[in-house]
């Protein structure tokens, strides 16, 4: 391999963040420089764009493998069981979440590699914890399976770093809206699922009560965030798999309100289910400050530009006959 050039493995390479990762990787990087995994075989366009291996987290032999195999020196560990998924499943976000986690880390300490991205979440935090300006140092107690996972995660990453020397690196990813790949199992997928509904059907029943405000983003400045951490440099960064990173925040009902400015005659009803006490004990906006002190971090995209730009793709994607 030149030098400078990494390989890099992506896990969960099928979710909906994994599946735009890995492509904005081989635009950086190069087609064959970055290998593709996930416990499921992916679809035809994943399949064939570039190197792919079915890889389950859980098994720490396979991981340990999948490293050397394929010369590996980088990893963004994307596989998760999100919160939704997570109290309907609690046993498997362990094993994937926690177990996951430490497989790669394992792998990574044992095999010399040079960075690690393990991604955490706003469901890191809790009902205890402020709700509005949710700082970065605070009180860590959620009360679901997927954020006690989360928290185990950035304490395993910093651990990691500090009795290792592993570069590990993390940022709390807030609700994360995009048109690529559906999410699956989150709190936070009523707000990419009222766009489908509102240009296939006009009208949307969402899981969450209208006045429930979450911090969210737009994929493009998920994938920012996710690249722009791990190029930072490491002599400034204070810290490591903890970074609470924002965007813009927003209740359901202002959601359906800048979608109502481009389709007037949009119905939104309501019917709350049990994610709406996950989404109770979640922050309403973040302090991002150390992102942005540390390491340059600056959204790109608000309530207004982001739901412009979705209801575009969206409705590019049904004339194209590809709406999920
Ligand atoms: C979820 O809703 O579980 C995720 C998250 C906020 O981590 N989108």
């Amino acid at each position: 391999m030149a030098p400078g050039k990494h390989r890099i493995l992506v896990t969960g390479a099928c979710g909906q963040i994994g599946t735009e990762l890995v492509r904005a990787l081989r635009q950086r990087a190069g087609r064959d420089s970055v290998v593709a995994t996930d416990v499921v075989e992916p679809g035809p366009a994943l399949k064939t764009a570039g190197p792919f291996a079915v890889l389950d987290v859980t098994r720490r032999a396979d991981v340990a493998a999948a490293v050397d195999r394929h010369e590996i020196d980088i990893v963004y560990h994307m596989a998760a069981i999100l919160s939704a998924k997570g109290e309907q499943h609690p046993g498997l976000a362990w094993e994937v979440n926690i177990n996951g986690t430490f497989n790669v880390l394992e792998a990574a300490r044992e095999k010399g590699l040079t960075r690690v991205f393990c991604p955490s979440s706003i469901a890191v935090f809790g009902p205890e914890t402020p709700r509005e300006d949710t700082p970065q140092e605070t009180v860590l107690r959620p009360k679901t399976m997927y954020g006690l996972t989360k928290v185990a995660g950035e304490l395993l990453g910093d651990y990691y770093v500090r009795r290792h020397g592993l570069d590990v690196r993390g940022c709390r990813y807030p609700g994360i809206i995009s048109h690529e790949t559906l999410p699956g199992g989150g709190t936070t997928d009523y707000a990419v699922a009222i766009f489908f509904d509102a240009v296939r059907n006009g009208r949307y029943t969402c899981f969450l009560a209208p006045e429930t405000r979450l911090p969210m983003m737009y994929m493009p400045d998920c994938l920012k965030a996710t690249l722009d951490l791990m190029a930072a440099d490491l002599g400034r960064l204070k810290h490591h798999s903890d970074f609470n990173l924002a965007a813009m925040s927003f209740s359901a009902e202002e959601l359906a309100a800048d979608i109502k400015k481009h389709i007037p005659g949009f119905i939104v009803d309501y019917k709350p289910d049990f994610r709406q006490a996950i989404a109770d004990s979640w922050p309403k906006t973040i302090d991002d400050s150390a992102a942005r002190e540390e390491w340059g971090w600056k959204p790109d995209f608000d309530l207004a530009a982001m739901t412009a730009d979705m209801l575009g793709a969206v409705k590019r994607k049904m004339s194209a006959g590809g709406l999920p």
